[in-house]
């Protein structure tokens, strides 16, 4: 399918989704929102899928939600169309991993996509901000949640009501990337990282995005028997055995996704 705000590369296993609007720094506008849905949606029926890498240019993963084509919208506008709702839900509805590759600017809404993704791994260059309070509002698709459920109360409130950019550096001491690579490894390294995942077992890898997710859910003792539960019911698959087997043979398995 071709996008206009997107570009979309299959290889390998490996779905890489680049945001495209470098003229306006890569702002998410209601096209790239439903691109970026249905982008998704394709990759999860697409068996040659098995992770997706989402990035967007060497200067900014994303500036935010597009400031030009919000500024004038009523109140009945942003709640009838439900604005950047079909985002958020297209994430939470993805099985597959997803890792964002951060170069330069993650902001407001842009910061948000990253923390919609199941890990980020981000350039030296990378900036991380939820710089709504400057235009005189909040952040609206996940920032003064999931930012602060990564990074704590403290450190999320510095960012969204001071509205400072975190560096990479920061970002990754604080618990807001799971690495940091200098700006010329990101992409080899995201999608190395990617490559490592889609040779494991694909039942294996969805019941560990299902458990981690699932942390954010429930209570500890819940999340503590889900955890066993899945991990009980990995025993009705072939990879299990075949993974077991090949450790004792000292030899590399052959998951079939079974
Ligand atoms: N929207 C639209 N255009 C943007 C943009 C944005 N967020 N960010 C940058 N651009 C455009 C600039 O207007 C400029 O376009 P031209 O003037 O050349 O036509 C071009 O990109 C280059 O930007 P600059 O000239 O400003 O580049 P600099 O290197 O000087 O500065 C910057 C880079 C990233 C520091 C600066 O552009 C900047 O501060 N950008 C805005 C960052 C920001 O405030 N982001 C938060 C946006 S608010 C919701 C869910 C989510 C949201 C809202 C609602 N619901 C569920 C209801 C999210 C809100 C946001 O993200």
């Amino acid at each position: 399918m071709a996008y206009e705000t997107i570009i979309v590369d299959i290889e390998d296993d490996i779905a890489l989704i680049q945001l495209n609007r470098p003229d306006a720094l890569n702002a998410i506008n209601s096209k790239v929102v439903e691109e970026l849905a249905a982008a998704l949606a394709a990759a999860d029926v697409n068996d040659k899928v098995r992770a997706v890498v989402l990035t967007g240019s060497e200067k900014a993963f994303a500036a935010g939600a597009d400031i030009r084509e919000m500024s004038e919208k009523s109140f009945v506008e942003m709640f009838t169309e439900d604005f950047f709702g079909p985002l958020n839900e297209a994430f939470l509805k993805f099985r597959k991993p997803v890792i964002a590759a951060v170069s330069g600017y993650a902001l407001g809404g842009g910061c948000e996509l990253a923390l919609m993704c199941d890990f980020i791994i981000a350039a030296d260059n990378a900036k991380f901000g939820q710089p709504e309070i400057n235009l005189g509002v909040v952040a609206g698709i996940g920032g003064t949640q999931r930012l602060t459920r990564l990074v704590g109360k403290s450190k999320s409130m510095d960012m969204h009501l001071t509205g400072r950019f975190m560096d990479a550096t920061e970002a990754e001491r604080s618990g807001l990337v799971s690495r940091v690579v200098p700006a010329i490894k990101l992409m080899p390294e995201a999608m190395a990282a990617a490559k490592k995942i889609a040779e494991k077992s694909q039942v294996a890898v969805m019941v560990v995005k299902e458990a981690v997710n699932r942390s954010y859910e429930t209570t500890l003792r819940e999340g503590l028997l889900f955890e066993r539960r899945v991990f009980h019911a990995l025993f009705a698959t072939e990879d299990q055995k075949e993974g077991m087997q090949a450790f004792l043979e000292k030899r590399e398995p052959q998951f079939r996704d079974r």
